[in-house]
């Protein structure tokens, strides 16, 4: 057997492997690099000179981390060391390390400065008997790193517009009943409290019959804005909660802070002199009734009970003649 692999014919054959071999990890659209024991460069295909713009004549015989300082004490490091000693293959999570090597996709990228995004894997070889060498494959994972981000933002905005009022931009009915669910878990684990307000526009069906539907949707908006502008912190919430109707979530506001932020917001409103000819005999003007119930130890405490405290209030505001605020 080991002399018929010396014949001429067979070694002509061995030749057009290797060669082919050759051509093969020239074509591959993979980046491929073998180090030796001591992590010299002992193969630097094609696509490596290509994407690092290092040619392989100067990377051959070059320890790998004097070619690419920048990789040293890193996560491609311990893995080239952990492949030689140990036998141990490893992938580099991209998600973790998205550009170890100074690779550019294409020359535009590389004159931006935009590395490519790679996938790394790290081999040990052994060769022949004691022959220790380490294979590092990289593949150009960009493209799908892009496509995720997209997909990403695509869920994000989906997940906005799930939460948000189509009309308005505030938070809908939905987020409404998580926060106010939260709000509430909140307030009774800390003892605290958390006020709700909830506001309607006054003869908003009038309006909406003589101006027609889009200014009546004119009208939502800007009445919504104007109460958004006002509210200052955080975690104040407001939400469409229906038709022409608002609430507002105030997390740890007693009955006295709530009042004094609903008297602001209803000013607010009055201040916009949106006409209204056809309020009957009130004031040629949109305005909004306001209820307001506080969720307090011992007192009201579930969601619910306060939902039903505040829209009582609101509707003895408007059975007093509306454009007013009422206190459960
Ligand atoms: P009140 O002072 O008692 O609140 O009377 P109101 O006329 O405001 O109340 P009502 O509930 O009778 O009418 C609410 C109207 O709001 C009915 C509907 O035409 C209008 N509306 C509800 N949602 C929208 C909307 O998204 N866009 C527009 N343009 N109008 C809406
Ligand atoms: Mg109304
Ligand atoms: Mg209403």
């Amino acid at each position: 057997m080991l002399n018929m692999a010396h014949t001429p014919e067979n070694k002509l054959e061995q030749t057009s492997r290797l060669q082919l071999l050759e051509s093969v990890l020239a074509a591959v659209s993979v980046g491929a690099i073998v180090v030796d024991g001591s992590r010299r460069i002992v193969l630097w295909n094609k696509w490596m000179s290509r994407h690092s713009g290092c040619a392989d004549d100067k990377a051959l015989g070059v320890a790998l981390f004097d070619l690419l300082p920048e990789l040293r004490g890193g996560r491609l490091e311990a893995a080239v060391t952990q492949a030689l000693t140990n036998h141990f293959s490893s992938l580099l999570s991209p998600t973790l390390n998205r550009s170890p090597f100074p690779l550019f996709s294409n020359p535009a990228a590389a004159a931006r400065g935009e590395r490519m995004q790679q996938a790394v894997a790290v081999t040990p070889l052994t060769i022949g008997d004691d022959g220790q060498y380490c294979l590092i494959q990289l593949s150009d994972v960009s493209m799908a790193a892009s496509r995720e981000k997209l997909l990403r933002e695509q869920t994000e905005l989906l997940r906005m517009q799930t939460f948000s009022d189509g009309l308005t931009g505030v938070a809908n009915r939905r987020a409404f009943d998580v926060a106010i669910d939260r709000e509430v878990r909140r307030a009774k684990r800390n003892g605290g409290m958390v006020s709700l307000l909830m506001i309607d526009i006054d003869h908003f069906k009038p309006y909406n019959d003589h101006y027609g539907h889009q200014q009546g949707d004119q009208c939502l908006i800007q009445v919504s804005a104007a109460l958004q502008a006002l509210l200052q912190r955080s975690v104040d919430m407001l939400a469409r909660y229906g038709g022409e109707e608002f609430a507002v979530i105030l997390p740890d506001n007693d009955p006295q802070q709530a009042l004094r932020i609903a008297q602001v917001l209803h000013q607010r409103v009055l201040d916009q002199h949106i006409r209204h000819d056809y309020t009957g005999s009130a004031l040629p003007q949109i305005t909004v009734s306001i209820g307001i119930a506080t969720l307090r130890p011992g007192q009201i405490n579930d969601a619910a009970g306060l939902i039903g405290a505040a829209d009582h209030a609101l509707y003895d505001a408007k059975r007093q003649g509306r454009n007013r605020i009422v206190v459960a």
